[in-house]
């Protein structure tokens, strides 16, 4: 079975990131724009000129109140957009999708260790450093941590929780493409010289598939 790129796998969850991101961008961009173009406008508009008599700054009243409200109302209008978003985004993210009859949700406990990751199933089996899951399921992973701090993260997906002992910390994913995807689980939290290594294969087969896996194995502790 051939990993697809990283690059075919958009998932909801990298989804909702790229997305915020790209508002982000183009609200820096706009700002950007809108600043920068006024300096350079108002550089050459107002620059001293030899013909100019230099007296004292006159309040220009009105005019300066006017402009102050519209520099306001721009700054916050920006503002007010993206803390919405925001709300939005980190909801979507963190409001795990509930488990339906149809659409059936995963759950594995991961237990973080120096330096590898133990991902526990419901029916008790247990293995360390491959993560076996669905296609196109809502996986949800709980973790926490035997001994440091960690931080279980899958670049390919944009997802990261951290694992800490006597925690359990939730994230939920879905993957699109089955597939083998080679050390996609890194610790993202330097834990001590192992931390390099700390890694896990994502084994992402067709639903099918999966139950035919699931119930052939047996558990383990
Ligand atoms: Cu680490």
């Amino acid at each position: 079975m051939l990993a697809p790129t990283p690059e075919a796998l958009v998932p909801p969850t990298k989804a909702a990131w790229i997305s915020e991101w790209n508002l982000f961008l183009a609200m820096g961009v706009a700002a950007a724009v809108f600043t920068i173009g006024w300096l350079v406008i108002a550089s050459v508009k107002y620059r001293v000129r030899e013909t100019d008599e230099i007296g004292p700054i006159v309040d220009q009243g009105p005019e300066d109140v006017k402009r102050g409200w519209l520099t306001g109302a721009v700054t916050g209008g920006i503002l007010v957009v993206v803390l919405i978003t925001s709300i939005l985004g980190v909801t979507y993210l963190y409001n795990i999708p509930a488990s339906t009859p149809n659409h059936p949700s995963i759950t594995v406990d991961v237990y973080a260790f120096r330096y590898g990751w133990n991902f526990t199933y419901a029916n008790g089996y247990s293995v360390i450093g491959n993560l076996t899951i669905p296609a196109n399921t809502t996986i949800i992973l709980n973790i926490t941590s035997k001994d440091v701090f960690h931080d279980l993260g899958i670049a390919y997906l944009d997802v990261k929780a951290d694992a800490i002992p006597g925690q359990w910390n939730s994230l939920w994913f879905q993957v699109p493409t089955a597939g083998i995807y080679p050390d996609a689980i890194r610790c993202y939290e330097l834990c001590g010289p192992g931390h390099a290594y700390m890694t896990a294969n994502l084994t992402v087969l067709s639903p099918q598939a999966y139950l035919q896996w699931y119930d052939g194995l047996k558990a383990s502790t």
